[in-house]
């Protein structure tokens, strides 16, 4: 029980509900029923407000917090005119339920931060970006502390990095990394100057987001977070560095006792055949979450397409996790060395890896241990499958 109550956010109680309907439903309905269930824990919101003065910006970072270009259909208008006149939320492409809000332009002649938080219904969010293209003035602190009062978190951000790069590149002794502490430190005291003790501020640039500190912005939002939306705030980032590509297994890692000891629960429910059958669905369904989490779905895989040039074979090729291809109860099953069916060469050799794990498959279900096994190598190769395409698309950026 120990492990169960370090792992997850599901309670004791949830889990005899859980249990309770299932046990008077027949096998398709009690399978639906777990399925809905796993795909429930992926739902819960999460919500982003990115305020800052007009022309900072705001939804050049809304888009590419998205996983989107400022031409991408669903992105928001960006350019030189403010558009944003009121909150304006943007649903994540794929995970619908986060939302990020490109909040009206800060800083007018008559600006209260408390109105404007009145404004913009503060209570929603779950965090603040509070965005500067240059130096932050009276207007970003007066929000840092009215939020700070409201009981909410914000970061601050100092955009458009890559722009003051360039022109710091002319320079005759240019040094990134130098240059980089000069203007976060310029930043940061700054903003200690007009009454904030201790300030982090983020440089991203909204064009080139994976590079400067989005590893640092993407730690802290995660550390802060409550645990059942770490997850989400981690499934919806963009996998564009190393560090997040490492943060996405992290937290799906310790995804993984929950929904493997959901499974040796569901195995003492007496219906035939239901263990199975839902050991089967809880790895179909999670191994699809693990690609799409990664960016290695057919749609993202379409988009790096078009961003890096390279064509869909190309991008395959480089992706060893043996259901990259197609991910049923079959595929899944010839991992196990349970069908006999024709496979591909590295999956035999993947089933030979997993021997050991087949005679608790005969028992009946799959059981804690085989289900976490699955999950566990799943998992890695998926992330390094990831891994080398993210090289791949760098290396043609570069
Ligand atoms: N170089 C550079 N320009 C940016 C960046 N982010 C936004 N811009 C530009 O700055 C202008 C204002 O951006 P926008 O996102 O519309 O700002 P908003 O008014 O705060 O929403 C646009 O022309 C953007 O293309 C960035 O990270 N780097
Ligand atoms: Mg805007």
């Amino acid at each position: 029980m120990d492990m169960f109550e370090d792992y997850c956010t599901i309670t004791q109680e949830e889990l005899e509900d859980l249990k309770e309907s299932i046990s008077t439903q027949d096998l398709p309905s009690a399978i639906n029923t777990i399925k809905e269930y796993l795909k429930q824990q992926d739902l819960v919101e999460l919500n982003i407000g990115v305020m800052g003065e007009s022309g900072s910006g705001k939804s050049t970072f809304v888009n590419a917090f998205r996983g989107l270009g400022d031409e991408d259909e669903g992105s928001a208008k960006t350019g030189p005119v403010e558009t944003t006149m009121e909150p304006e939320v943007y649903l994540h492409p794929k995970y619908k339920n986060v939302k990020v809000w490109d909040l009206p332009g800060i800083g007018t002649p008559n600006f209260k931060a408390d109105e404007y938080l009145e404004l913009v219904q503060f209570e929603r969010y779950d965090f603040f970006i509070i965005i500067a293209s240059d130096r932050f003035r009276e207007c970003h602190t007066q929000l840092a502390k009215e939020i700070k009062n409201m009981g909410k978190k914000f970061y601050f951000v100092r955009s458009k990095i890559d722009s003051t790069i360039t022109a710091e590149k002319r320079k005759k002794n240019f040094d990134l990394r130098k240059t980089l502490d000069t203007i976060r430190e310029d930043c940061e005291n700054g903003l200690k100057k007009i009454g904030i003790e201790d300030p982090v501020v983020f440089l991203i640039s909204g064009w080139e987001l994976g590079k400067y500190d989005l590893n640092q912005l993407q730690e802290r939002m995660e550390k802060e977070l409550p645990q059942h939306k770490r997850r989400v705030l981690m499934l919806a980032l963009p996998n564009i560095t190393h560090e997040i590509n490492e943060n996405k297994k992290k937290v799906f890692q310790d995804n993984i006792a929950k929904v493997a000891f959901l499974s040796a629960c569901v195995a003492t429910v007496p219906l035939p055949g239901l263990s199975f059958a839902v050991d089967l669905a809880i790895v179909k369904q999670q191994t699809e979450m693990y690609y799409s989490a990664f960016g290695l779905d057919d749609t993202s895989l379409q988009m790096l397409c078009e961003r890096s040039g390279k064509s869909i074979e190309e991008l395959k090729s480089l992706m060893k996790s043996p259901l990259r291809f197609v991910i049923t109860p079959t595929s899944i099953l010839a991992l196990l060395g349970a069908a006999s069916l024709a496979v591909a060469e590295d999956v035999v050799e993947y089933v030979l890896s997993v021997i050991p794990i087949i005679g608790s498959v005969v028992a009946g279900g799959m059981s804690y241990m085989t289900v976490s096994i699955m999950l566990k190598r799943a998992l890695n190769d998926i992330a390094e499958d990831a891994r080398n395409l993210l090289m791949a698309s760098l290396e043609t950026e570069v």
